[in-house]
């Protein structure tokens, strides 16, 4: 069990831009891992690492694509793929920084998932079982499978758009099966469409970063009846419930956050959202606030995190650190968990670790920029999340990740749990 080659690549994300693929080899073959890239990120993520100068408007990864193939390469050349801790933390020691500023993120990320991919195989076992066994569950029996959150209509930054909510998803949480639920968000998508299309025509139906719709509709509340219309033609009113991502950190300038032509305090904006959880069935709000508005977060928290579910995502980047921060100050009760934002597996499943430890929930990611890349969809069931978000059930970016899904249900069999009112619960 030994890392015998490493080769990193530039190849292009979802939205055409580079990004960094690595193909680790060992005595049982060639593994691949692929880095996905935010368009909303946080201010506080490990550094992504992009070349200066003219090639791909100053996009390029050639940098990060050179320090896997020198320097990475001649550090973990020889060692074994299935002790990841190990492989990590010299990874970490030799970047040596905070923030993975001197090889970058997306140079260090794709090398440690690889191995992670490499060390399934060695063990001849399904990645998700590997994943859990990391995260430290022995052998992976009680598979959950996760409840998916969808993300119909794309606001904000995925949809070209200024001071907007981000992300209107729809979560199926009345389903018997995990094959079920990915049917029953299809068909409501669907109904979206042919309401958007009778609504909008050909405009209506344009969709942005993440397969969602992007009609220029204002407000949130008009699209979410829209949202709501859809699922109740497609026959689950009982069985579906909302989630918003607001992305707030976008629309949050000088004290003040921007949505459309509406301006609110930190106290506004809570108030804003306590209204808006009573009148729609509304079960989880992400970055509702902004990223270092942490009173805000704080007053949030209290005013509505006994109904709903609060989730951070910039303002806690994967981030053991912030997420104890997070802690002390009662800021969240629930983790958005991208692999890219701290930028090793290690860190992540500690990550995961502290929030279950600290009662959180938590949801793992995808990002605006994808890839066909899996790997999320395996870690998903590993550590038992109990929530996905991997955006709208469409485009291959994101349906890879959802088929991956309905392919470990369907291995399970009878073993397949899905927890589906009790997605929050921790297992
Ligand atoms: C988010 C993500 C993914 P981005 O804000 O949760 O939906 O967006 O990858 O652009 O940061
Ligand atoms: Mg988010």
């Amino acid at each position: 069990m030994t890392i015998k080659d490493v080769k990193a690549y530039e190849l292009l994300d979802s939205r055409g831009n580079p990004t960094v693929g690595v193909r680790l080899t060992t005595e049982n073959g060639d593994f691949w891992a692929l880095t996905p890239s935010g368009a909303s990120a946080g201010s506080h993520e490990a550094l992504e690492l992009r070349d200066t100068g003219p090639r791909y408007g100053g996009k390029g990864v050639g940098t990060a694509v050179k320090n896997v193939n020198t320097l990475i390469a001649k550090r973990i050349l020889g060692m074994d793929e299935t002790q990841q801790a190990e492989l990590d933390g010299a990874l970490l020691e030799l970047d040596g920084t905070k923030s993975k500023d001197a090889l970058g993120a997306n140079a260090v990320l794709p090398v440690s998932m690889a191995a992670a991919v490499a060390a399934a195989a060695a063990q001849r076992i399904p990645l998700y079982q590997h994943l859990g066994r990391l995260y430290g569950f022995s052998n992976g029996a009680n598979a959950v499978l996760p409840v998916p959150m969808c993300n119909v209509i794309n606001g904000g930054k995925h949809a070209g758009q200024d001071n907007d909510i981000q992300e209107h998803m729809i979560v199926p949480v009345g389903a018997k099966s995990y094959s079920e639920a990915i049917r029953m968000v299809a068909e409501s998508y669907h109904e979206l469409q042919a309401e958007l299309k009778r609504r909008f025509g050909p405009q209506g139906i344009l969709i942005g970063d993440e397969g969602g719709f992007a009609p220029q509709i204002p407000t949130v509340q008009e699209r979410l009846d829209l949202v709501v219309k859809a699922y109740e033609e497609a026959g689950y009113r009982d069985e579906m419930r909302l989630a918003i991502d607001s992305a707030s950190s976008e629309f949050f300038a000088d004290g003040t956050y921007h949505i459309g032509a509406k301006s609110y305090s930190s106290g506004e904006l809570v108030d804003f959202y306590d209204e808006l959880t009573k009148a729609y069935p509304i079960v989880s709000l992400e970055d509702g606030m902004a990223e270092d508005d942490w009173d805000g977060w704080t007053e949030l928290m209290a005013k509505i995190g006994s109904r709903v579910q609060i989730v951070g995502d910039d303002l806690l980047v994967t981030n053991p650190e912030r997420i104890e921060m997070a802690v002390a100050k009662k800021a969240v009760n629930s983790v958005l968990i991208k692999l890219n934002q701290i930028g090793s597996l290690t860190e992540t499943l500690q990550a995961v670790r502290l929030s279950h430890k600290s009662g959180f929930s938590t949801v793992i990611s995808h990002r605006s920029g994808e890839t066909e890349d899996r790997f999320i969809a395996d870690l998903a069931v590993g550590v038992r999340a109990g929530q996905v978000k991997f955006g709208a059930p469409a485009r291959t970016d994101r349906n890879a990740k959802y088929n991956r899904l309905l392919v470990i249900e369907d291995g399970l069999g009878s073993a397949a749990k899905y927890p589906g009112a009790g997605f929050r619960d921790l297992r």
